[in-house]
């Protein structure tokens, strides 16, 4: 009920907030609903699925079925104990992450994709000076453990004129019982989101997680992990770059 509201509520105002701020509203409904927010700048998108708003990240209606918030182990450990996390990517049993739940009815290739929430691409002055062509680094940490670990998927979604996903980040099949980060550089140029989408693999012992999810200007500052080719694609999105000028950042 709660990120109902929120997400209800957010859908109807336009939170006038820049890009590096996170907001946290509170509603309070007895007939009808009065809802309070307050907005922290944070520096850059980060979300570690703590709060049950989940930063305002949506499940996608389109596909077959839904991520998951949960903590310590995911939820059919007693029948496969052999996919999923213990914990989060923090250690923590208490802390939270997203995962997916590929335990029945789940079928081979059912599709689950959680969504950002919406950035604007501005202009940005700073000291006089226009920011032109923004790179941004998208990171997050992933959890791939089973043997019948299916696909994750991240596509740029450019939300102008007509709505355009790109993939940005693909890695298939078991990378063992351990979080690893993925970075990858994106070129929006127009409001867009990403999407992180899982895909149920061949059996029940395919969960896949996600946590610490970050969105910040400037480029990959690590090398890019090696990854195995045998089982796995990493691909960097070479988007086209446009005459995007950043200088607001906000949720819509
Ligand atoms: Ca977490
Ligand atoms: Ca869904």
């Amino acid at each position: 009920m709660y990120t109902t509201l929120l997400q209800y509520f957010s859908s109807i105002h336009s939170l006038t907030v820049c890009y590096n701020t996170v907001c946290v509203c509170v509603c309070v409904c007895v007939c009808v609903c009065v809802c309070a927010c307050v907005c922290v700048c944070a520096g850059e998108f980060q979300c570690g699925f703590e709060d049950e708003a989940v930063c305002l990240f949506s499940q996608d209606k389109t596909d077959e079925f839904d991520w998951t918030r949960h903590s310590a182990a995911t939820r059919d450990t007693k029948y496969t104990p052999n996919t999923g996390p213990s914990a989060d990517h923090t250690g923590s049993k208490q802390g939270f992450y997203m995962y997916i739940e590929t335990s029945r009815p789940r079928l081979e290739g059912d599709k689950a994709r959680l969504l950002t929430p919406t950035f604007n691409v501005g202009s940005k002055s700073s000291y006089g000076t226009v920011t032109a062509n923004p790179t941004y680094c998208f990171a997050f940490y992933y959890h791939m453990y089973g043997k019948h670990i299916g696909a994750l998927n991240v596509f740029l979604r450019q939300k102008g004129q007509t709505v355009t996903d790109t993939p940005a980040w693909s890695l298939t099949g078991n990378q063992g019982d351990r979080w690893r980060q993925a970075k990858v550089n994106i070129h929006p140029t127009t409001t867009f989101q990403m999407v992180i989408e899982g895909v149920r693999g061949a059996g029940i012992e395919g969960d896949i997680a996600i946590d610490d999810v970050t969105i910040e200007e400037g480029n990959v500052k690590t090398p890019r992990p090696t990854v195995s080719s045998s089982t796995s694609v990493y691909q960097t999105l070479l988007a086209p770059g446009g005459n995007m000028r950043l200088v607001s950042r906000r949720y819509l």
